[in-house]
């Protein structure tokens, strides 16, 4: 009987201690897995979680935020102050994906995943950014959150989380170093990336392989809504890679010295395109982007020039397209090449303009005919006061200097009705369409209005607002 109840007793006792101890091992598994500061997922919570739809080769993006004010916070108001700022900033963050795949991945760290690929990724990096404006109420301050966004889309750049996580983090202090919100994870700007030296070797072969290839993203007269031209980006079909973008491979292509040939294909294959429409009697222009290491080879004029020969394309529907800062760089040799293309009658853009350094003096002495404002400060144009006024400026600032302003990056019928209030000239963006296959271009461009050779002007506007009225109804 007494043994009975001791067993008795000792059973519910183990019993007991059996369920503290799961308990223990419960709370030690979730601290294993969790962030003790912001009781979410750290990065092996989060390992756990990307494991299943990683390996089953789900497309995600994974966005890494660094929050570049914690440190100050910690420094000059307390490390309480500074685990208050990430408390909020996860609160903020979490609600943005779902349950589980927001996680604090180091110290000043969170990462947020989502479904999906470049796009999704943008569009998250843009709620981010949305929800750190408003400053965050710590005791009685108000702090700010300055925050540096790096991407990294699975399966493309990596198929584990640790990879994943790491590349992230390093395109998030690229976002800090180089004074940009989001910057991407880029193959060839990781110095620890094996891969980086198989694409430079990989690059040479490319071309006579036929894996390059031109796409085309329209360009529309804001006015009158007609199709004016389109921008030349190239894509790389990489046989083991899949397909690259221009940010994977340009820089490789650059210190190979393989970006001679790869302009050289792009801009043939432009020109030979643009050739073929104006046959046809659309009255489109192309655009080609040029790396600063084009410039500085002495025959490059006389290539354009022969490329033109060659495909019959009248010099005045070409522009080349260059950043402000390949300008700035190449200074001497760069300055003759410039003046050898406008001497063909072949015009100039000054491409991601303000994004540079650029002085009004030096733009002036360049043979330029066009601005291209860049994308970065055109996607808040609708919200931000700052952004706004930066590019109602640029467009004055164009327009004083003679030149016609581009503005990409339009993606949204407000920016568009924006730009048309600020008088700018033409717009290229997501809202008109993504760069395209040459023949998804020409459906494309099948059913809207396109600028033509014959038809007169006033024509084809009328037939042109109709049917942006038709479309905005
Ligand atoms: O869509 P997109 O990823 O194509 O382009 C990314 C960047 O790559 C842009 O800044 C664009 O200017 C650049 N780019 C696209 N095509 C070319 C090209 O043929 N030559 C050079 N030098 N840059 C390009
Ligand atoms: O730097 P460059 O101007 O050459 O950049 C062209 C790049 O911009 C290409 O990568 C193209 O895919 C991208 N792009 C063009 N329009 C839009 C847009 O409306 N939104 C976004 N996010 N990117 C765009
Ligand atoms: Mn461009």
């Amino acid at each position: 009987m007494e043994t009975a109840a001791g067993h008795a007793a000792s059973a519910i006792h183990n019993v007991e201690l059996v369920r503290e101890l799961r308990e223990e091992a419960t709370v030690r598994a979730r601290q294993a897995l969790h962030d003790d500061v912001t009781d979410l997922p750290n990065s092996r919570g989060l390992a756990e979680t990307l494991q299943r739809p990683l390996f089953s080769g789900s497309r995600l993006a994974v966005l890494t935020i660094r929050i570049d004010s914690l440190r100050e916070v910690n420094e000059t108001l307390g490390r309480a102050m500074g685990d208050e700022l990430l408390q909020q900033a996860a609160s903020r963050l979490s609600p943005l994906t779902e349950a589980g795949w927001c996680a604090k991945t180091a110290t000043d760290e969170f990462t947020i995943v989502v479904r999906g690929g470049y796009d999704e990724a943008q569009g998250m990096a843009e709620q981010v950014i949305q929800a750190f404006d408003a400053p965050v109420q710590c005791a009685d301050v108000a702090l700010a959150i300055t925050a540096g966004i790096g991407i990294v889309l699975a399966p493309d750049h990596g198929r584990e989380t640790e990879i994943l996580l790491r590349r992230a983090s390093l395109a998030a202090s690229r976002s800090r170093v180089e004074g940009t919100k989001v910057t991407t994870w880029a193959a060839d700007r990781d110095p620890y990336d094996p891969q980086r030296l198989a694409i430079a070797a990989d690059l040479r072969d490319a071309i006579p392989a036929g894996e390059l290839q031109v796409h085309f993203q329209p360009q529309v007269d804001i006015e009158s809504g007609l199709v004016t031209g389109a921008e030349a980006l190239v894509r790389w079909r990489h046989p083991r890679l899949g397909e690259l973008r221009p940010d994977q491979f340009i820089a490789a292509a650059e210190y190979t010295g393989a970006i001679d040939a790869l302009t050289e294909h792009v801009l043939s294959v432009a020109a030979h395109t643009c050739a073929g429409w104006r046959e046809q009697g659309w009255d489109l222009d192309v655009s080609v982007n040029l790396s600063a290491r084009n410039l500085a080879n002495v025959t490059f004029a006389d290539m354009v020039e022969s490329i033109l020969d060659e495909t019959g394309l009248d010099p005045a529907a070409l522009t080349l397209e260059l950043t402000e800062s390949s300008i700035m760089t190449e200074a001497e040799g760069a300055m003759n090449t410039l003046a050898a293309i406008h001497d063909l009658g072949v015009s100039l853009s000054i491409d991601d303009f303000g994004t540079g350094y650029s002085s009004l003096a030096h733009l002036r002495k360049l043979p330029v005919s066009e601005i291209k404002i860049d994308k970065s400060f055109v996607f808040d144009l609708t919200t931000s006061h700052s952004d706004e006024a930066i590019v109602r400026s640029m467009v004055d600032l164009g327009h004083h200097l003679g030149l016609t302003v581009v503005v990409e990056g339009v993606e949204t019928v407000e920016v568009r009705r924006r730009l048309a209030e600020m008088g700018a000239d033409r717009i290229q963006g997501y809202l008109l369409s993504r760069p395209m296959p040459v023949t998804a271009f020409e459906q494309w461009i099948a059913d809207r209005p396109v600028r033509m050779a014959e038809l007169s002007t006033s024509e084809a506007e009328t037939s042109a607002a109709d049917r942006i009225a038709d479309r905005e109804r």
